[in-house]
């Protein structure tokens, strides 16, 4: 660079604020603190429902709830992990033979196979016919996350409706795949109950070989399924349409406290002979939150499908993150193939349902006792982690500032992380949020 060119970079660059190169530092432009690249940046809002968490973690209040993320929580408000999940950690912490070698791009291919069992039930015909690829990923939203690049990539029908309301990461994960996302009717806020009449129509109405996000059970966050006969008509709605079925299991054994009774509705699909998707998770049943365990299955027609299909999903997910972690996976692979060890947590299982159920029943009845107006039974009636209370943004808002209980903008309440010490004040919180504010 000659010293005219110089100077007039310099010129130019003064003209923007930035200081000018000395003689020694011409090479490459000097980076200031006025002129980040980032600069242009807006601040992104928190997550809807981690963020949260954010809020809840500020408060200094020594009465602050949180009630936002589906966490369970133990009678005296503490994180659990489960008994057989240390178990399990023991016994791999003692084997010396285990290395920590990279898995293969699909996983561990015994938590695969039990992981399949574990959704599909141990008699499937679709697994004795070699029909299933399952592939262990980063929990549920890892599992959804490839699901829907291989759709973006391979379905001839890149739309994909999720019910209205559902999880608030849905939408952003499947557009973010590629997949342009349209919603259906799912809830009916007058009868705080399911509009199977909207949802019939809605998927009637879909393009034909339309992808169709259903939440297996325990729908977040309505805590709203359909009954089995439901279900059916469904499936027959769907298959006669060819509309391609893709579940999100997140909480398989935490609506019923039963892990088969929870898999009815995946099951009911894969009896027919049709294809399928499912994501599991192991975070909420397994409390393997940040363990970030869950695997994607894909239910195809024929073995040799099947085949062809899980050679893509590699392709997939090695430029993604290449291979999963080795850890939550081999924990699950321990509980599940030892027949005590899977016994010890159902039971563990079983006991986090229960809680959760005997909360719904004190939340009702604590409302029940203030006169609190309105009528509460869909605290009873709802299924899963979750109450959909009904309170409005403002209500929620106000619960908030007055009595430090966080929750979802939309009304949400995770009754997971509700304890028998912590009711009445959630319930003097409704009860003041319903008589008193918006
Ligand atoms: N699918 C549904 C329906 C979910 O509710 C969640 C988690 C996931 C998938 C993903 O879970 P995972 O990736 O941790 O396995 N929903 C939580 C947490 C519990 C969250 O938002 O991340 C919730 O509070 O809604």
């Amino acid at each position: 660079m000659g010293s005219s060119d110089r100077s007039r970079l310099g010129a130019l660059l003064r003209h923007l604020g930035v200081e000018g190169p000395t003689s020694s530092s011409i090479s490459a432009f000097p980076t200031s603190a006025a002129h980040s690249a980032f600069s242009h940046l807006l601040q992104a809002p928190e997550d809807p429902i981690l963020g949260v968490t954010v809020a809840f973690n500020k408060d200094p209040s020594p009465v602050k709830l949180n009630l936002g993320v589906g966490a369970y929580r133990t009678e005296e408000g503490k994180p659990l992990v489960l008994n057989v999940v240390r178990r399990a950690e023991q016994q791999l912490v003692n084997d010396r033979s285990r290395v920590k070698e990279y898995l293969p791009i699909v996983g561990l291919a015994e938590f695969n196979k039990l992981s399949a069992k574990l959704i599909f039930g141990a008699d499937s015909p679709a697994i004795r016919e070699n029909r299933v690829t399952t592939v262990q990923c980063l929990s549920g939203t890892g599992s959804l996350r490839v699901g829907g690049e291989f759709l973006g990539r391979h379905y001839h029908q890149r739309i994909i409706y999720i019910p209205l309301p559902t999880w608030g990461n849905h939408p952003k994960v499947f557009t973010l795949a590629g997949l342009s996302v349209k919603t259906y009717r799912y809830y009916d806020p007058a009868t705080r109950g399911l509009n199977f009449q909207g949802l019939l129509e809605d998927l009637g109405t879909a393009p034909s070989g339309a992808i169709v996000l259903l939440h297996a059970c325990a729908h977040n966050p309505t805590g709203v399924d359909p009954t089995l006969e439901q279900w059916e008509q469904i499936r027959q709605l769907m298959r006669s349409k060819g509309l391609l079925p893709f579940f999100d299991s997140a909480y398989q054994g935490f609506a019923s406290g039963n892990l088969d009774a929870d898999a009815q509705s995946v099951r009911m699909f894969v009896a027919d002979g049709g294809e399928c998707l499912v994501a599991q998770s192991y975070a909420k049943n397994m409390g393997l939150y940040g363990e970030r365990v869950g695997a994607l299955s894909i239910v195809c027609n024929t073995a040799d499908v099947a085949g062809r299909v899980e050679s893509q999903l590699k392709l997939v997910i090695r430029p993604m993150y290449s291979n999963p972690p080795i850890h939550g996976a081999s924990i699950v692979a321990a509980i599940l193939k030892d027949r005590d060890m899977y016994n010890e947590w159902t039971i563990e299982l079983k006991a986090m349902a229960d809680r959760i159920i005997s909360m719904r029943h004190q939340l009702f009845d604590a409302l029940h006792a203030r006169g609190t107006p309105g009528d509460w039974s869909h605290i009873i009636k709802q299924i899963g982690m979750f109450t959909f209370t009904g309170l409005n943004s403002e209500q929620v808002a106000f619960m908030t500032k007055e009595f430090h209980i966080y929750m979802t903008s939309d009304g949400r309440i995770s009754m997971a992380g509700l304890s028998s010490t912590t009711v009445a004040h959630l319930a003097d919180a409704i009860h003041a949020a319903v008589t008193h504010a918006g």
